[in-house]
């Protein structure tokens, strides 16, 4: 169990938010009259152009932005949003995600090479260590969606392996 769950996690690491399929989703079905048709508040969150021109997210940094900050008051507060009920804490943690990660309308490619997960333009042993570190749960590494090697949709060993054998060439 232990071990299928690493793996979700790593899987999900390879991943980042896309708007239109993950977000819009959920102001869609948890923000309708209010904000598509209408825009409460001044805020409409019928399309990814309106949510950033409404200045309610801070690119980069979700908790000094105003719609997680409404996300996660409590129901007995009269600002917490949506009204009536909640978001799930997945849905609230996947916005998170997608603020953290710049807020962009389409979800990013890997700026830098196959293997080289410390993103110094090199693949070399430096690189083997950082996801040794990672595979052994000993650390974290600055670019995750360079990991998967081998692209079996996994981080682990067989990657290590891979990247050493094509270091040795
Ligand atoms: C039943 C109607 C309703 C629903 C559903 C609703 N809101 Fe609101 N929202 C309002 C109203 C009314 C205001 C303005 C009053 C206030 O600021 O609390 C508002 C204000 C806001 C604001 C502050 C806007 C500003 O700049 O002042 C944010 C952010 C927000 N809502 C986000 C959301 C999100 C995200 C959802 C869905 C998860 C949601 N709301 C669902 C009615 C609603
Ligand atoms: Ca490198
Ligand atoms: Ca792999």
């Amino acid at each position: 169990m232990v071990k299928i769950y690493s793996y979700i996690v790593l899987f999900s690491l390879l991943f980042s938010v896309d708007y239109e399929s993950e977000i819009q989703p959920i102001f869609n079905n948890h923000c309708g009259n209010c904000h598509l048709g209408n825009s409460a508040g001044g805020l409409n969150l019928s399309n990814y152009d309106n949510v950033i021109l409404s200045g309610s997210i801070v690119a980069g940094d979700h908790a000094a932005s105003e719609l997680y900050q409404r996300l996660i008051l409590p129901e007995s507060s009269n600002q917490d949003m949506p009204p009536a009920g909640a978001l799930t804490q997945v849905q609230i943690d996947l916005i998170a995600d997608w603020i953290d990660e710049g807020a962009l309308s389409e979800e990013v490619s890997c700026s830098v090479d196959l293997g080289d997960v410390n993103g110094d333009g090199l693949l070399n042993v430096l690189d083997v260590v950082s996801l040794a570190q990672l595979v052994l749960g000993n650390g974290s590494i600055a670019f995750e969606c360079a990991a998967d090697y081998n692209d079996d949709d996994l981080i682990n060993v067989l990657d290590i392996v891979s990247i050493v054998n094509a270091i040795l060439g």
